[in-house]
């Protein structure tokens, strides 16, 4: 018994020999290739293949699935389609739609069937092009709409805007991915809605999102730290917001969008996590924020969680997106 670790080192060896052999023949003269050689030689490319496909998952080509007919000038928003606590569970969904009613761009949701041409939600489809990421799509209606919800700011309050808007979505927004997927998987079907089946096929996700969290940096610190890195970020909106209805004083501006909808994924659909303890009792002007922007812009919002109700197409659009 003690012998069998070197003996498997020793065919390995083998394998790997005849291995470079069949290659080198490939290259050199094809039709000398034995039939044992050809099958090692396809069965290497298979390996190697699915290999690659496994591990460069974050390059996949997405082909994106248009409308037949539109309006013109119409946003199609493709994004996750509502639940009892949050009319979106992304937060660059309710980020992108909070803009449009800022802005007052009349959109149709589209609650998914395709995935859009970055592997990501929220994404439009305008005039027959699709566009993905919420933060250039708002760019580009801007442009395309003439609209400017900053319009009343300097240049330096901008350039905080701007800070503000990059660390809630590049920072902070982890502390609510790992809360919500690695920290409570196991109760995550009562977030979605969806039966434990459905969330079984979902697991490979949260193996994903661990490992995209370590290349990023921020899935390396211990809990303890994490932790402390995203409740010093929610006391520097907090400090920063004050006693001002809005971030940037009496009227939203398009930063607001985007830290509403990265707080009320915090606010509505973490109860009980420390996320939620420190948008509503450590940080009060938080939650009251939060709630000043759904009164104002989500008039509809009770009407879209209670109506939440699951399709079949629903369930695909989930598996396909987090399975990307
Ligand atoms: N920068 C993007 C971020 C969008 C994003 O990260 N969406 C997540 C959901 S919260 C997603 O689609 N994840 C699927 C994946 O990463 O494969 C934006 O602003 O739209
Ligand atoms: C408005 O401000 C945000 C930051 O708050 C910035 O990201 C965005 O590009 C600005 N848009 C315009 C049109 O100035």
């Amino acid at each position: 018994m003690s012998e069998s670790p070197g003996h498997v080192q020793g065919s390995l060896a083998a394998l790997y020999e005849s291995l470079q052999t069949s290659v080198l023949q490939l290259f050199t003269d094809p039709t000398q290739l034995s039939p044992g050689q050809a099958v090692l030689v396809a069965a290497s490319a298979l390996f190697v293949g699915a290999v690659v496909w496994t591990c460069c998952g974050g390059q996949r080509w997405t082909k994106v699935k248009l409308r037949a007919e539109f309006t013109p000038g119409m946003v199609y928003l493709h994004t996750l389609p509502a639940v009892k606590a949050i009319p979106c569970l992304t937060p660059f969904g309710i980020k992108l739609e909070t803009y449009l009613r800022m802005a007052d761009i009349p959109y149709e949701p589209m609650y998914g069937r395709s995935i859009g041409p970055k592997g990501k939600v929220p994404w439009i489809e305008y005039n027959g092009e699709a566009m993905g990421d919420s933060g250039l799509i708002m760019e580009f209606l801007n442009r395309e709409k003439g609209v400017d919800l900053n319009r009343s700011l300097s240049d330096a309050d901008k350039a905080v805007g701007r800070a503000f808007t990059k660390m809630v979505e590049e920072n902070t927004y982890w502390g609510m991915a790992w809360n919500r997927w690695i920290d409570n998987f196991d109760n995550l079907h009562d977030l979605f809605e969806v039966s434990k089946t459905v969330m079984f096929f979902l697991r490979p996700f949260k193996g994903r999102l661990q490992q995209t969290m370590w290349a990023h940096g921020i899935g390396r610190h211990s809990k303890v730290d994490l932790e402390g890195i995203i409740e010093k970020d929610l006391r520097a909106i907090s400090t920063f917001l004050g006693t001002k209805p809005y971030l940037m004083g009496d009227e939203p501006t398009e930063v607001d969008a985007a830290v509403f909808g990265q707080l009320s994924e915090l606010l509505w659909t973490l109860p009980g996590s420390y996320l939620h303890r420190i948008v509503t009792v450590d940080c009060p002007n938080l939650q009251a924020y939060c709630s000043r922007i759904k009164d104002r812009y989500w008039p509809d919002w009770d009407q879209l969680t209670k109506n939440a109700k699951k399709t079949k197409e629903d369930m695909s659009l989930y598996s396909e997106i987090f399975s990307m």
